[in-house]
């Protein structure tokens, strides 16, 4: 008799991360970093002399490969595409380069109402396509759960504004607070391009995604949920038919969370300024934490490094929903022994 062979679907040698997405974890936490695919390692920089940021963005080839330099090297439990969230902005045709020194600068930004209703609608088949490809050629390979990602509406704009990174986002809330209608009619069009964006990815086989609201700190709390909170909603919303676990990350976190909480989002990511033990008494336990070592703490000795692990991981032992990860993203100068240091440490805490 001819025996069919049915197609396989590639099952995940460690799913430590879903696990804790959907609160069932009971062994060790799983562990990865915000940026571990980036400029401290030396593997990345090699690379990098050779190919523009956005050329290592662009072609399917070298986002597998570099997306998995640190799985390779350290064995983090899970894989974060190798892209940038200003990837919406440059599909939207503002231009968009990176100079060293500098970092991401938009050549043609928003200036006027009528710049935001000139913006095409976005065809992420066609113009974000290689993110697709990208993500197909990674789930063929990977062995860890792959996160995909976008940038929250309120960061997106704040970069379609000011045209690159300002510390204080002068213009961006000058907009907000002058003109609330035309910057809402912006905040609306990222988020369902977001949307598209992030189904797309999801169509590819990312596991799971993280929003990263980088540039939230900046908003006062009721500004929050007018400008920031009610976009994610709108987002985690858009995409729960999909039943892919969604992660919310804001700069400033700490003081946000609770609101984030009424997005019900699988996960938040917690900065370092807040005591995540403390956090989880306010958190509902259906939603996991990931969190919150402050990324300067891998310049410490490795005794301060394991002193503080020990203390984080003792105060969430027994949470089937805690994600061990960094405040925020790595530093470019981190020592790359401290990071293997830490990754081995948490795998000393067991299965
Ligand atoms: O010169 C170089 O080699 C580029 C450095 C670099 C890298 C490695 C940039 C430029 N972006 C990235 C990758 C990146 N960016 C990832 C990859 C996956 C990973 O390993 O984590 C992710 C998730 C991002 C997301 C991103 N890009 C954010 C949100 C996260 C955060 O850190 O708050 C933001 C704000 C950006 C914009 C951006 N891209 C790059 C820089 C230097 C910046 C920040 C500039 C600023 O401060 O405004």
């Amino acid at each position: 008799m001819m025996l069919q062979v049915m197609p396989q679907k590639l099952k995940l040698t460690n799913d430590r991360l879903l696990k804790a997405l959907s609160c069932q974890n009971t062994g060790r936490p799983p562990v990865w970093l915000m940026r571990q695919a980036g400029r401290y390692m030396p593997e990345y920089r090699a690379l990098r002399a050779k190919y523009s940021f956005l050329d290592m963005c662009h072609q399917p080839e070298l986002v597998v490969e570099i997306t998995q330099l640190p799985l390779t090297v350290f064995g983090m439990d899970a894989a974060i595409l190798f892209s940038d969230i200003l990837v919406i902005p440059e599909a939207l045709g503002l231009g968009l380069r990176f100079e060293d020194q500098v970092g991401p600068i938009l050549e043609r930004p928003l200036k006027t109402p009528a710049d935001i209703a000139a913006l095409p609608v976005l065809d992420v088949s066609d113009s974000l396509s290689y993110v697709a490809q990208s993500i197909r050629l990674l789930k063929e390979r990977l062995e860890v759960p792959l996160l995909g990602f976008a940038g929250a509406p309120f960061t997106i704009a704040s970069y379609m504004i000011e045209g690159g990174s300002s510390p204080a986002l002068k213009k961006t809330k000058q907009w907000m607070l002058r003109d609330p209608v035309s910057f809402h009619r912006l905040l609306e069009k990222i988020a369902d391009d977001t949307i598209a964006y992030l189904n797309l990815q999801i169509d590819a086989g990312v596991d799971a995604v993280q929003l990263f609201d980088s540039w939230a700190h900046v908003l006062g709390h009721v500004q929050f949920r007018e400008f920031s909170l009610a976009y994610l909603k709108r987002i985690v919303e858009g995409l729960k038919p999909r039943n892919v676990p969604v992660i919310l990350f804001c700069r400033g976190a700490s003081v946000f969370a609770k609101q984030l909480a009424e997005a019900a989002p699988a996960g938040i990511s917690l900065d370092w300024n807040t005591d995540i033990t403390q956090m989880r008494l306010t958190i509902p336990q259906s939603i996991a934490l990931q969190g919150n070592i402050d990324p300067d703490l891998l310049y410490a000795p490795k005794e301060v490094i394991q002193k503080e692990l020990d203390r984080l991981i003792t105060g969430m032992k027994g949470d089937k929903g805690f994600i061990l990860n960094l405040g925020h993203g790595i530093h470019p100068d981190t020592p790359v022994d401290a990071v293997k240091y830490l990754i081995d440490a948490v795998k000393r805490y067991g299965d």
